[in-house]
């Protein structure tokens, strides 16, 4: 059932592609809200007036329109979704020290976890490519770890449900395949994530997921169009 009523409007601006915008949408699905998506096909190249509008500072998606306010950046937006409609289910976790960890762990993949998928894909020759996928199987030990001890075996970063970690995380599937693909490399492993490659199965399988991740082919074929790759 939907959540806000028909006065209330709600917009989402985003790309399809966006791993980013991919949050926003979990999280307004499984609160059940209503709104409108509007699809920015160009973000790079060709933003819309509203974009600029309604995120001057960064001009990014993606952005969600809530009656007169527009509120920017994923995770603020997904924590902003989890407040304004604050009926089940919860997507922060209710204890303190729970939110705080999540928050915390959703900081180190967008600043290390992101930063070390930019460096493999930035990279300027084969050392550089090594350095960088070394570090990035180094994040992707670290978030292992995180996962197996606030997911205590229930297949969630949360646990039993689908929350605001799993949303967080769920960002670096699409880019971790692209890289993977270009690279040959696989860098979730068996050997050292095997709970990632369990959650990951979950995380993409979830009826508030499957319908706005693209799949593995889908982001492969995005990532060779905009490099340039045959
Ligand atoms: N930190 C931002 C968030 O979490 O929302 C990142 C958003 C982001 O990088 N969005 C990309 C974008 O809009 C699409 S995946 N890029 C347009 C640009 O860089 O001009």
């Amino acid at each position: 059932m939907a959540q806000n009523d028909q006065n209330e409007t709600v917009k989402l601006i985003g790309t399809w592609s966006s791993p980013f915008a991919l949050r926003a949408r979990v999280a307004l699905h499984l609160k059940s809200v209503k709104y409108e998506y509007l699809d920015e096909p160009d973000v790079l190249n060709a933003k819309s007036e509203l974009l600029i509008k309604s995120n001057p500072i960064h001009k990014k998606v993606p952005v969600l329109i809530h009656g007169d306010v527009s509120i920017c950046e994923s995770l603020n937006i997904v924590q902003y979704v989890d407040e304004a409609w604050p009926s089940v289910p919860s997507i922060l976790p209710s204890h303190p020290y729970d939110r705080a960890n999540a928050r915390f762990w959703a900081q180190y993949v967008d600043d290390k976890v992101f930063a070390s998928l930019d460096a493999v894909g930035g990279a300027k020759d084969d050392e550089g490519r090594m350095a960088a996928a070394g570090k990035l199987m180094e994040c992707l030990a670290t978030l292992e770890e995180a996962f197996q001890k606030s997911s205590k075996g229930l297949g969630f970063f949360g646990g039993e449900n689908l929350g605001f970690l799993d949303i967080a995380c769920g960002t670096i599937l699409g880019p971790v395949s692209v890289i993977e693909a270009f690279s040959g490399v696989k860098f979730l492993r068996q050997e050292t994530t095997p709970g990632l490659i369990q959650w990951a199965e979950k995380f993409k399988a979830h009826e508030a997921v499957k319908p706005y991740m693209p799949t593995a082919e889908e982001f492969l074929a995005f990532a060779k169009k905009k490099f340039g790759v045959e």
